[in-house]
């Protein structure tokens, strides 16, 4: 599988997602403001809606949106327990979850909590981490919400995540 990626955006999620199931997955680099890849390739003809992330299937297929991307991958790799099981209520609390951007609410919802479905690590937490760390770029202040900002400090200190970080160069 080839995940199309640029460094920090959405497209760190499923990257976090493939590392944390031990998946074999290779990286190519978008250029989204050209949409291009580092080869010249135009990243259109790969995704028509011209965005990341996106994943490549061995066949040639394309899977785009990153809500289904991430499933998939914790689809393929069951006993990495990266998301609960699919027709579980668990399940349709993970894609709640992850769809929500209110902070008020999230931070009762993490209180007392590992990660956002208990004391398991899953792909919610991988794509709320992306979000929450695109805060400190748009100058977004979370201090008002300390529990988020030790959740996040959690999330950025599992070893795969660093590795996803470091793999895309916002981490030295
Ligand atoms: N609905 C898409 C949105 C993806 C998206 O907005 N990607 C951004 C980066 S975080 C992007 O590639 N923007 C460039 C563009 O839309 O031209 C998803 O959830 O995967």
């Amino acid at each position: 599988m080839k995940l199309f990626y640029t460094p920090g955006a959405c497209s760190l999620s499923p990257h976090i997602a493939l590392l944390e199931a031990g998946l074999p997955f290779t990286l190519s680099k978008v250029d989204l403001k050209n949409k291009k890849l580092e080869s010249g390739e135009d990243f259109n003809g790969i995704n028509a809606k011209g965005y990341v992330p996106a994943l490549q299937f061995d066949d040639g297929q394309v899977l785009t949106e990153g809500s289904a991307i991430v499933q998939y991958i914790a689809d393929l790799k069951p006993a990495a327990g990266l998301a609960p099981a699919a027709g579980t209520v668990e399940r349709y609390r993970l894609q709640e979850a992850t769809l929500s951007k209110r902070l008020d609410w999230l931070s009762k919802q993490l209180e007392g909590k590992q990660y956002l479905l208990g004391d398991k690590f899953s792909i919610a937490d991988g794509y709320l981490f992306t979000i929450l760390n695109w805060a400190g770029m748009v100058k977004f202040d979370l201090a008002p919400w300390p529990v988020i900002q030790q959740y996040a400090a959690r999330v950025g200190q599992r070893p795969k995540v660093v590795e996803a970080l470091k793999a895309e160069g916002l981490l030295h």
